[in-house]
């Protein structure tokens, strides 16, 4: 047994997690966060955790020595930060290294949605054109438009920046609004919707925000409206996304993230008016791997100096 701090890793996680901390830590790796087969004197050992994905308040009450858990991503809605709270465990996250990457891929998601590259290039690559003749023209266009961001935190001001050029209005809702923007502010996501004909949601999964786009913010954003979700599935009310596409209540929609990933319902992929990712908005590999090194930096940094580098705000770290 080494006298390296123990570290937890349940289920997968990006391979530069792994082999940043396999020469500090001692680590115990789990096919899943159930961790069934582990004696408690095993967990006991446990002082760090890094996860990308699940980790359930059953874990962390079966690691009464848990100190730190390291989360894979800028979300960490799958680490329940309130049962870690209570247990004094910090929870980090990797904000601002993936703002540019998942920026950029709201923009070519939103453009794709309203222009259906996607649907010209297989006509291209089926042979169509040649035989076929021109692809026909899209009924949507980007000129012109009004553009609303739901969220307007460290993704959503990447993504206003990249629309300024566009020749876009901008306009968006928080719960708190903005003193540092001139972007037109709504109280209300209904109020957004009415306001604008595009509208970009990047907010956290929360009980707040969970089917907060609802029926009636489809209906308020019109028959011409244009839906981008890069946030959470959890945020948009997918039946009813699904029937407002059917119906011609709103034009397109543009999704990154689904209710139930990587499960993406047959009558979404059906829709001719949608351009579906499988939630690949930070996935490049030098972002990955700048998000993989923050969580191993954060872990390096805890046990180092006691000062993690990207603690979320429910498990603050007092500084002396
Ligand atoms: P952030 O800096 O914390 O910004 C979150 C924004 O959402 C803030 O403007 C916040 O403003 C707003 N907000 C929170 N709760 C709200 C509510 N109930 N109603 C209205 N606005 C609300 O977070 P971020 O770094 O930009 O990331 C945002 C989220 O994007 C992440 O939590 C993650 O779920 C998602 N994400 C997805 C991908 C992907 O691969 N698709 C990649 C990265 C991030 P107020 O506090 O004033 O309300
Ligand atoms: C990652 C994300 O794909 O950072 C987030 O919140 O949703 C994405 O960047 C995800 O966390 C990795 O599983």
């Amino acid at each position: 047994m080494s006298d390296r701090p123990v570290v937890l890793i349940p289920g997968r996680i990006h391979p530069r997690v792994r082999s940043r901390l396999v020469d500090r830590f001692e680590l115990i790796e789990l096919a899943d966060a159930s961790a069934t087969d582990v004696a408690p004197e095993q967990l006991a050992r446990v002082r760090g955790a890094a996860v990308s994905g699940r980790f359930p308040a059953s874990l962390i009450e079966r690691l009464p020595n848990l100190e730190v858990i390291g989360s894979f991503g800028v979300g960490y809605d799958g680490v329940d930060v309130a049962a870690a709270a209570a247990k004094g465990v910090i929870v980090t996250n990797t904000p601002d290294v993936l703002n540019d990457e998942v920026a950029d891929t709201t923009i070519a998601l939103l453009l794709n949605t309203i222009r259906q590259f996607h649907f010209a290039e297989r006509y291209l690559r089926e042979g169509r054109w040649e035989r076929e003749g021109a692809f026909p023209l899209s009924p949507l266009s980007l000129k012109g438009r009004k553009v609303g961001i739901h969220g307007l935190g460290r993704i959503g001001m990447e993504i206003a920046a990249r629309l300024s050029p566009f020749k876009v209005e901008i306009h968006y809702h928080t719960r708190h609004r903005r003193s540092d923007v001139t972007y037109a502010y709504h109280g209300g996501l209904v109020e957004l919707a009415e306001a604008v004909d595009i509208l970009i949601s990047i907010v956290p999964s929360t009980p707040q925000t969970n089917g907060a786009i609802n029926g009636d913010v489809l209906a308020a954003l019109g028959s011409n409206g244009v839906l981008i979700n890069v946030g959470r599935g959890s945020t948009v009310d997918q039946p009813a996304l699904i029937s407002a596409l059917q119906a011609g209540t709103i034009a397109a929609a543009g999704l990154d993230v689904f209710a139930e990933e990587p499960h993406v319902p047959q009558a979404l992929i059906d829709l001719p008016n949608v351009s579906l990712l499988p939630h690949v908005a930070s996935a490049s590999v030098p972002t990955r791997n700048a998000m993989a090194d923050l969580v191993a930096d954060n872990l390096v940094a805890w046990f180092d100096t006691g000062l993690p580098l990207t603690p979320v705000p429910e498990t603050p770290v007092a500084r002396s």
